[in-house]
């Protein structure tokens, strides 16, 4: 077995296969951009090599730098992952011709399928069914139209050099088609540069269903079951599982051996993939095939008991297929949901920002995360902002269901616009727990994808109140003396029939509460109401009973702003201030930075005595200057930047001893 191999790719499926290698016993080169030095998959790895600055181009699509690295240290193959290079015939030659073993096809089988109507031709004679139509290489407009009237309507131009459904147009009758025609053939000119078309009958409520497929180097192919991908955007998978509902035992065969046969007639080797369209009479025509190991991969993993990576460094090493076909055997349902930084309300616009909080469900044999992420990590503009994969197993169909929807719900990020909710709804809806799976699904049920909060307004601006309430006490100062006045800045506390205002901002809208604080329970009034609320903060999980009903909230509270997670929902506001500024910083009681900025000026030194308010920093951040104050009388003990000095938000800046530890 190879002992050295480079990943070049990054993210989850870097991490995913380092895993493997790791457990297998072999070292793992990583190769990593400027956006990517503190990157998860660079930590995995045993070593990790820069290759250029953030931009793909200019690093993870750098062949020439890859085979050098992977040369100058040891490594034996290159994983390429999905995407990139994973699919780029002359890296795989590179690969070839520099002695380095490329985790995948042989280039000329990449090359067999580059093409549509090549791959169908070739899928014709090996016996697999193809959609009725043409893939000719005789583009006349004559013969077009000749062939279009055999197929019928309604049918579908395809572009020949297309993919992932660009290039295409459904022509409904024969007076469309010659408008149709040439307006799909300027397209893929454009895009592809070859303006050829194929013309198939158009399958108006497919399905996605896939076949895994792997084949060793010495000819031996087998399946490993399929997967349903009907449900996308856009042609984007967003839900993915294994196997696919009510596929008959005949069909799962008959697509299966067609799938084998399609690998064999390109002399395939490793994981590869055969798409099908499977139509609603149970019939399947052959799509495209994949040569790579796909994202989603893992539903698959989840059903066989097999690790897919570890196959493929097996098949390209040289042994055999670990299974016959007989050997093969799947249990139970698997189902993927793929987690994206993007904003579902805004046309699913893509999201970057900071994982400010990041809290995923815990994993078992029930629940698997591949991730690339962690808290604190950026998500960018420069790559794919897929956060995470959850994939999770049960041994019914609505038992995974059940799991997804509640590992959906215990996933939670603040920090950026997530698809969270949005896949929570399209898992929970009726009709994908009926299975009623078309590549249509997301557009005909549309309306239920984008559901009312489950929290009343009120109840979630009271279950916040008691967040900041809470976590403002548990950030207090504990002190030794219960007589001490420092620990309770708060000093309506003190005087516990003192109503204390608290303006909530959700969206453009203020909210006025007025609390009461009594033997730890609160009375929030929230316009012309007043609910009776009793909190108990432990970490970022919130444990309420709010007028006699019990719920619970995880949240988090990041200067102002705060986001409650409750039942796969969130709920964000801010906390509002009239005068934020200079007086406002006092009252934070914080010798944290509370933004990123610059130190303008230190107004005190390390054994100076110092009082509750007193001025110690000035801070500078967007043209505005902030007085940083001390939050309680006492004697600085250590200062830890200097003026001029650049301070992130939420550093400490100085230290002070209250005297409380005597
Ligand atoms: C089709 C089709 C209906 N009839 N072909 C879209 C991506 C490309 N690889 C093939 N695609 C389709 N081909 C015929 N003859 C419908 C689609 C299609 C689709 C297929 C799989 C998953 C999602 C899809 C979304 C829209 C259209």
């Amino acid at each position: 077995m190879f002992n050295k191999i480079l990943i070049a790719n990054r993210g989850e499926i870097a991490c995913r296969i380092i895993q493997t290698a790791h457990r297998m016993g072999i070292r793992c080169v990583a190769v990593y951009s400027e956006a990517d030095a503190n990157a998860r998959h660079v930590a995995m790895a045993d070593e990790a090599f820069y290759i250029g600055p953030a931009p793909s181009s200019e690093s993870y699509l750098r062949a020439d730098k890859i085979i050098e690295i992977a040369k100058e240290s040891g490594a034996q193959a290159i994983h390429p992952g999905y995407g990139f290079l994973s699919e780029n015939t002359d890296f795989a030659e590179a690969c070839e011709a520099n002695g380095i073993v490329f985790i995948g096809p042989p280039s000329s089988a990449i090359a067999a399928m580059g093409s549509k109507s090549a791959a169908k031709a070739i899928m014709e004679d090996a016996g697999v069914p193809l959609v009725p139509g043409y893939h000719g290489k005789d583009q006349s407009p004559d013969l077009l139209r000749a062939e279009a009237e055999k197929c019928g309507f309604p049918l579908l131009l395809k572009a020949v050099a297309g993919g992932g459904g660009k290039g295409m147009r459904v022509v409904e009758n024969m007076a469309e088609f010659d408008d149709a025609l040439a307006a799909a053939q300027r397209e893929a000119k454009n895009a592809f540069g070859n303006p050829d078309m194929l013309i198939e009958r158009y399958l108006t409520q497919p399905r996605h269903v896939e076949i895994q497929v792997f084949c060793d180097q010495s000819g031996n192919g087998i399946y490993l079951a399929e997967r349903d991908c009907s449900v996308q955007r856009r042609h984007q998978k967003v839900l993915e599982e294994a196997p696919a509902p009510g596929l008959s035992e005949d069909t799962r065969k008959a697509m299966g051996e067609a799938a084998v046969r399609a690998a064999q007639a390109i002399n395939y080797v490793g994981a590869g993939t055969v798409e099908f369209l499977y139509d609603v009479d149970g019939s399947f025509f052959f799509m495209e095939m994949n040569t790579r190991l796909q994202v989603e991969h893992p539903v698959t993993e989840m059903v066989t008991g097999q690790d897919l990576v570890e196959w493929q460094l097996k098949v390209a090493w040289g042994e055999p297929l670990p299974l016959t076909q007989d050997q093969v055997k799947t249990r139970g349902h698997a189902i993927e949901a793929r987690i994206y930084a993007e904003d579902p309300d805004q046309d699913f616009l893509p999201a970057t920002g900071t994982l400010r909080y990041l809290s995923t469900p815990d994993e078992s044999a029930h629940v698997r995360v591949d991730t690339g992420v962690t808290e604190g990590d950026e998500i960018s503009i420069h790559y794919d902002p897929m956060i995470a994969k959850l994939i999770v197993w049960d041994e019914t169909r609505e038992q995974a269901v059940n799991r997804m929807v509640q590992a959906l719900e215990h996933y939670r990020i603040a920090g950026l616009k997530t698809n969270i909710r949005f896949l929570h709804a399209a898992v929970d809806a009726q009709p994908f727990r009926e299975a009623e799976l078309t590549t249509n699904f997301i557009a005909t049920h549309n309306n239920l994808l984008f559901p009312k909060s489950r929290l009343d307004l009120d109840k979630a601006l009271v279950l916040a109140a008691g967040f900041i309430l809470e976590q403002r006490k548990s950030a207090e100062p504990v002190t030794g003396d219960p007589w001490s006045p420092f620990g309770r800045k708060n000093s309506w506390r003190m005087n516990s029939e003192y109503a204390q205002p608290l303006t909530l901002q959700v969206g453009d809208d203020k909210h006025e509460l007025k609390i009461l604080e009594r033997d730890d329970r609160y009375q929030v009034f929230v316009g012309g109401s007043v609910y009776h609320l009793n909190a108990k903060l432990n970490d970022d999980f919130l444990q309420a009973v709010i007028n006699g009903h019990r719920l619970s909230v995880h949240g988090n509270l990041h200067n102002e702003e705060l986001v409650l997670f409750y039942e796969g929902d969130t709920f964000k506001c801010t906390v509002y201030r009239e005068t934020y500024g200079f007086e406002e910083m006092a009252s934070e009681g914080s010798l944290a930075a509370p933004m990123n900025g610059s130190v303008v000026a230190i107004q005190a030194k390390v054994g100076d005595k110092v009082t509750a308010g007193q001025t110690l920093v000035i801070m500078e951040a967007m043209k505005m200057e902030h007085a940083i104050k001390a939050p309680a009388d006492g004697v600085v003990s250590e200062i830890f930047y200097a003026e001029g000095d650049q301070v992130a938000e939420g550093a400490e800046l100085i230290a002070i001893d209250t005297g409380e530890a005597e």
